[in-house]
C-alpha cells in the first residue's frame, strides 16, 4: 500500500497531550512538516512558552528551550545572538505572548530580530483554567469574565498582528486559521514563508494562527470551530499584514 502520510522527523514520537479538538496539535504537525521540507531539523532551536503548550519542548525533535511566562522572545534572542547560525523560533499562547509576555514580543519585532514567531490565539488562557485573555472577545464569558468581557472595563481584544505590523522593522506578519482544511492548508504556506525568511536570515516574521480551546470555551470540538469561525474570524481578520519580500521585488 502507497504511504501518504507519516509522522514527521521534526515531531518526536511522544503523544501530545492536548484535549481532543485541540489545535495545538495541528500548528505543531504544519512547524514540524515545514522544518522537515525546508531541512532545517537540525540547525533550528526552539523556544517553548507556559501554556498548554508547555511540552513542545517534548514534542518538537530538535533543540529546544523553555522559557518563563512570556519571556520566549527574550530567550530566542539570546539564542539567536549566540549562535547566529542557528534559526530559532518561539511558540507561544496568547496568554504568554500577549499578557505577560506583551513587552519581550514588541520589543523583539521592533528590534528585527531574526527570528520566527508562531503564536496561537484561542482567546482565552488555556492551561490554567480558562481565564480572559487579552485577545477575549467583547461579551465572551470566561471564568474571570462570568457576564462576557465588558470592554468598558477591561478595553477591547488586542489584535496582535496589526499591532506589530505598526512597528517598521518586521520582515513578514499574516494571520491565518487552522478552523477548516483550506484555512489549513493556507496555514502552512504561512508557515513556509516564515520559516523560509528565518532560513533566509531575512528578519522578524510571525504567524498568527487562529485557534480554539474547546474545554475551556465549553463546547466540543465540532462547535468549537463553528464558534470561532462566528465569532473570532470578523474580529481579527486574516490576511497578510507585512510581507517585505513583496516590496523587494
Ligand atoms: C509568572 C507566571 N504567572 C502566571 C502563570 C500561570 N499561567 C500558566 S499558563 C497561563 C496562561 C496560558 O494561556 P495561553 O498563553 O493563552 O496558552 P494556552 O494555555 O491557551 O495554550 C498562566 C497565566 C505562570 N505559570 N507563571
Ligand atoms: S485546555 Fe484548551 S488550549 Fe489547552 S489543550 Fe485543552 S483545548 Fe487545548
Amino acid at each position: 500500500m502507497e504511504t501518504i502520510a507519516t509522522r514527521p522527523k521534526s515531531l518526536t514520537d511522544l503523544q501530545f497531550t492536548y484535549c481532543p479538538g485541540c489545535l495545538h496539535g495541528v500548528a505543531h504537525r504544519l512547524i514540524a512538516e515545514v522544518m522537515d521540507e525546508l531541512d532545517m531539523r537540525d540547525n533550528t532551536m526552539g523556544v517553548a512558552p507556559v501554556g498548554c503548550s508547555v511540552f513542545a519542548y517534548k514534542f518538537f525533535n530538535c533543540d529546544m528551550a523553555e522559557a518563563a511566562h512570556g519571556r520566549a522572545p527574550a530567550v530566542a534572542t539570546g539564542m539567536k545572538r549566540a549562535r547566529p547560525s542557528m534559526h530559532v523560533f518561539t511558540y507561544q499562547g496568547d496568554g504568554d505572548l500577549a499578557a505577560i509576555g506583551t513587552a519581550e514580543i514588541i520589543h523583539a519585532a521592533n528590534r528585527g530580530e531574526k527570528i520566527t514567531r508562531f503564536f496561537v490565539n484561542n482567546a482565552i488562557y488555556g492551561m490554567t483554567g480558562g481565564q480572559m485573555a487579552p485577545t477575549s472577545l467583547p461579551g465572551m464569558k470566561t471564568s474571570t469574565s462570568p457576564y462576557g468581557r465588558d470592554t468598558d472595563d477591561v478595553g477591547f481584544p488586542i489584535k496582535v498582528s496589526e499591532l506589530m505590523s505598526a512597528l517598521e522593522a518586521p520582515y513578514y506578519i499574516e494571520r491565518v486559521s487552522l478552523l477548516t482544511p483550506q484555512d489549513i492548508i493556507k496555514a502552512k504556506k504561512a508557515v513556509r514563508k516564515a520559516l523560509l525568511f528565518n532560513k533566509e536570515g531575512r528578519g522578524f516574521s510571525m504567524v498568527e494562527f487562529l485557534s480554539t480551546c474547546p474545554t475551556n470555551w465549553g463546547l466540543d470540538a465540532i462547535e468549537s470551530l463553528e464558534w470561532a469561525k462566528e465569532n473570532m474570524l470578523p474580529y481579527f481578520p486574516l490576511g497578510v499584514y507585512r510581507d517585505k519580500s513583496v516590496e523587494e521585488a
